[in-house]
């Protein structure tokens, strides 16, 4: 039986095999240094309110996954406490703005693996058994065992949400498209550090009829796979 999600420039998947055994939900750095207090974009002087929109929507959805069993992973973005893997350029524009990666602040360490600040939120936190995969830069494929891991359970299909839209969502969308995986962004089940970074993120995965998915939202989303 195919099985379509209404979806913008065309409905979801392309060839209507949507299952929970070859789709997977991806979580992107719900983590508090992107959404909460004191955490990297609020040292950094940006409206949390705009990061923190898509928390009520995924918890739609990844209730709704859960319970029809489809795959669930989750994402960090983060680096090693002795900065081995923190590129020289990344951490002096950091310092530039004014949230230096590694350096303290009120949730610990910035962007540092272990440290509250880098930890997922309370509200998204993973159940038992999803897998989460540490990254140390903007894509969740870039020096990470994440496409050994999707190809080994036979996922096709990757269904993205996270913070943030213009950064980490779309590189990862980007490097998953590139690999030949079935894209999907649920756009209210993501959010950027500007509303008009987001809005545009969006527009541009709908051109070229397509060029790396398709877009819906939490509503279409869980409706169709319930
Ligand atoms: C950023 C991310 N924005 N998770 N990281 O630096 O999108």
């Amino acid at each position: 039986m195919e099985l379509y999600v209404e979806a913008d420039p065309y409905p979801y998947p392309y060839n209507g095999d949507l299952r929970p055994e070859n789709t997977t939900l991806i979580i992107i750095d719900m983590q508090t240094d992107f959404c909460g207090k004191g955490g990297y974009v609020d040292t950094m002087g940006y409206d949390l309110s705009l990061t923190r929109a898509p928390i009520e929507p995924i918890q739609k959805v990844l209730e709704a996954a859960r319970a029809k069993g489809f795959h669930v992973i989750h994402t960090r973005e983060g680096h090693r406490p002795d900065l081995s893997d923190l590129p020289k350029n990344k951490r002096w524009r950091s310092q530039r703005i004014g949230a230096g990666i590694g350096d303290p602040g009120p949730c610990g360490k910035i962007l540092i693996r272990g440290e509250a600040g880098w930890d997922i939120i309370e509200e998204l936190k993973p159940a038992e058994g999803e897998p989460i995969i540490d990254k140390p830069g903007k894509g969740s494929f870039y020096a990470t065992d994440l496409d050994l891991l999707l190809k080994g359970r036979g996922i096709q299909n990757i269904v993205l949400c996270g913070i943030t839209t213009d950064v980490c969502v779309h590189t990862t969308m980007r490097e998953a498209n590139d690999r030949g995986y079935e894209c999907l962004l649920l756009e209210d089940c993501c959010g950027a550090t500007d509303a008009g970074n987001h809005a545009a993120a969006i527009k541009m995965i709908k051109m070229q009829g397509g060029v790396f998915g398709s877009v819906s939202n939490s509503e279409a989303f869980v409706k169709t796979i319930l």
